[in-house]
């Protein structure tokens, strides 16, 4: 069982994507247990007032430190010490695969989910903050950024995804992208499946889809082939795809 504790000032934002599909399910299941907290809630002032002017001046506004504090006081007390406290920040590291496995081993996660420009810097006095940005654009807050590591982690969770040999082959488990999917009919408005997929040759099949993959990965991700895991076959189809390549790019 893994729980997660949710912080963010738009509660209701979690309601539709975590109500549906694999998460919906994997919490139903009693797989993960999922809460939602109102950073509100935590306030001890009249107006329940989460961010301020920055010291210093400049455009936006900043989170108090005080109800995230206390907010993930609160949860402490009433769940446990958490493993990790994550904050939602575009300065944080990248939320990879690798990051969403490590979390899917531990037990109790807190997300903080930042708006604004972030936080009191001081937070980081009262709690070992690991901050993780899901990459390089800009989004409104981090309440999205919160939901894609859910999902990413649920589906790690053993019996959240009906087909465990579907996690496993995962591309980005692999470190490559995925071969092309055809289904029915064989002639879509005259354009047809590719034949090796109708022949029954499991052995044949196999390797287009490898050459396929790996084609597919040379032209538009060739930054994780470095660290893909290659079988034997897979690694002479590159070596041949990479000279072909190498052979065109001398064309003019
Ligand atoms: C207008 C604010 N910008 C001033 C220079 C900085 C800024 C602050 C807060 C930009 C975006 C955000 C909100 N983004 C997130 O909280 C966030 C995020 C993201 O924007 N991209 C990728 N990952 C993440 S995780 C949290």
């Amino acid at each position: 069982m893994v729980r997660f504790d949710l912080v963010s000032i738009f509660p209701r934002f979690f309601d539709g994507p975590l109500g549906e599909g694999i998460v919906k399910r994997a919490v139903e299941a009693g797989l993960v247990d999922i809460r939602v907290h109102d950073l509100r809630d935590h306030t001890a002032d009249r107006h329940r007032s989460v961010d301020d002017v920055a010291y210093g001046g400049g455009p936006g506004m900043v989170f108090k430190p005080d109800p995230i504090v206390r907010a993930v006081e609160a949860i402490a007390a009433e769940g446990g010490r958490p493993d990790a406290i994550i904050l939602t920040s575009p300065q944080g590291r990248r939320f990879t695969q690798a990051e969403a496995v490590r979390l899917s081993g531990l037990r109790h996660l807190v997300v903080l989910c930042g708006r604004y420009e972030g936080i009191d810097e001081r937070i980081h006095e009262f709690f070992d903050l690991e901050e993780l940005s899901i990459g390089d654009y800009v989004l409104s807050g981090g309440e999205l950024a919160a939901l894609v590591m859910v999902d990413a982690v649920v589906r790690l969770v053993p019996g959240a995804v009906g087909d465990e040999q579907s996690v496993e082959l995962d591309s980005f488990t692999r470190g490559l992208l995925d071969y092309p999917h055809y289904t029915r009919p064989a002639d879509f408005r005259g354009v047809r499946v590719p034949d090796v997929l109708l022949s029954g040759h499991h052995a044949e099949i196999e390797r287009w889809r490898k050459t396929q993959a790996l084609a597919r990965t040379l032209a538009r991700r060739p930054d994780l082939l470095p660290d893909a895991e290659l079988d034997d076959d897979e690694r002479e189809i590159l070596r041949a795809l990479m000279a072909r390549k190498g052979e065109d790019d001398g064309r003019d």
